[in-house]
């Protein structure tokens, strides 16, 4: 009892000061203009990650509190029934699937904490390598509220071999279905991002756009896992490997690795190295389907995860092969990662120097700072944001700075 007031007393106070300094972050950056609505995406992506975050770690923490009592101090938290020497303990009444529960409601959530910053970042590089403004703006936002939301009533998808009650898994089942609509509206609004865009095939926006194609392969395996029906064929084969790791792994990755080469020049004053971005960017893109496209077929064949080997299987034996060549794509997969580290530090020091400081011609606050941003960023005060983030191509403009005030009758987006 005493536990749970204190887990309590931990996820209240930590709610709390996550609200104080999300408000006074809001409130300090509206003074200087910067409403929620002109918000970039990326922002808007890392807010609701860091309120997903405070929402669900704590529950992971009363977890595992309860495991570190349970393995220390003998209490029975997960454990039904404890036999020693044939002699059941007095500790009993206690439910391993209890630690799936508090395990699962930060675990699912927990993918998103993972995706969305990248879809965030994504947004972004879309639009200012497309010169375009982001397509469905606010329809973004929505989705993204609607993600969190959604993440945080879907965890028992992760336990549909556990013995929950089949009637409570087509609830579970539902909402993770619903989950695909504003992912699909996500979608939607950035391949018409890119639509009639003039589109700069850099580094940068190389990754953005195989983070969509990544996102569209791994999302699409999540309606068939999301299904209780599928779900219990599929349970611990390597389908579920590929899939999770296609969509929060690789396409994670992409949306970071987007970051990187986009926002480089303005952390170190220099490009990275783009023809190594695009070697890096087409050998992994090829790599990892390389890697997890077969991977769908073996664990639809029934080859289960977590084993060792599989040389006792008869059944398993054939697909040595594909096994195989997983493994050498992933090594070479593996050897471009260490090009980008190569490239990244290399470019530290010696790459391409950036003589504007706003290379790229993108509207948000970061390209107004000096090339090389001191401390507090700006020199002098904080500028006042004027307009949305996303203001490319308007009035025969290629693109207008956020710091730009109105024109005489101009209408905000
Ligand atoms: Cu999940």
């Amino acid at each position: 009892m005493t536990l749970w007031l204190v887990s309590l007393v931990l996820f209240v106070v930590s709610v709390l000061l996550g609200g104080i300094n999300y408000v006074t972050t809001v409130l300090n950056l509206r003074t200087k203009g910067m409403t929620m609505w002109r918000m970039p995406l990326t922002i808007w992506a890392f807010l609701i990650t860091a309120i997903i975050g405070i929402l669900s770690f704590p529950v992971l923490v009363s977890g595992f509190l309860l495991l570190i009592l349970d393995r220390s101090l003998g209490t029975s938290f997960y454990l039904s029934e404890i036999f020693i020497g044939g002699q059941a303990l007095d500790h009993v009444g206690g439910s391993p699937v209890l630690y799936q529960h508090l395990f699962w409601f930060l675990g699912h959530p927990e993918v998103y904490i993972i995706i969305l910053p990248a879809m965030g970042i994504v947004s972004e590089v879309l639009s200012v390598h497309a010169r375009k403004p982001i397509f469905g703006y606010k329809a973004m936002v929505l989705s993204i509220l609607a993600i969190a939301f959604l993440s945080f009533i879907v965890w028992a998808h992760h336990m549909f071999m556990s013995g929950v009650n089949p009637f409570i898994s087509n609830f579970f089942v539902l909402f993770t279905l619903i989950i695909a609509v504003p992912s699909a509206v996500k979608v939607f609004n950035w391949i018409a991002t890119l639509y009639g865009g003039n589109i700069r095939f850099n580094s940068p926006m190389l990754f953005a756009i195989g983070f969509v194609s990544m996102f569209i392969s791994g999302g699409l395996t999540g309606i068939f896992l999301g299904n209780s029906t599928i779900d219990i064929q599929m349970h611990d084969t390597y389908f579920v490997v590929a899939h999770f790791h296609i969509v929060m792994g690789i396409a994670a990755f992409f949306g970071m690795f987007a970051g990187i080469y986009h926002w480089f020049p303005k952390m170190y004053s220099r490009f990275m190295n783009d023809t190594l971005g695009k070697i890096h960017f087409w050998g992994t893109l090829i790599g990892a389907y390389a890697i997890f496209w077969p991977m769908h077929y073996l664990g639809i064949a029934g080859v289960p995860r977590r084993y060792y080997s599989f040389d006792t299987f008869d059944t398993f034996r054939h697909f040595g092969t594909m096994n195989q060549f997983i493994t050498i794509a992933a090594i070479v997969v593996f050897a471009l990662q260490i090009l980008f580290v190569v490239n990244f530090f290399y470019s530290i020091w010696k790459g391409k120097k950036v003589t504007t400081q706003n290379p790229w011609g993108a509207s948000t606050l970061e390209w107004t700072t000096p090339i090389t941003p001191g401390h507090g960023n700006w020199p002098g005060n904080i500028p006042t944001v004027q307009r949305w983030a996303y203001d490319y191509g308007k009035d025969g403009r290629e693109f207008i700075s956020q710091i730009e005030p109105l024109a005489e009758g101009e209408v905000e987006h």
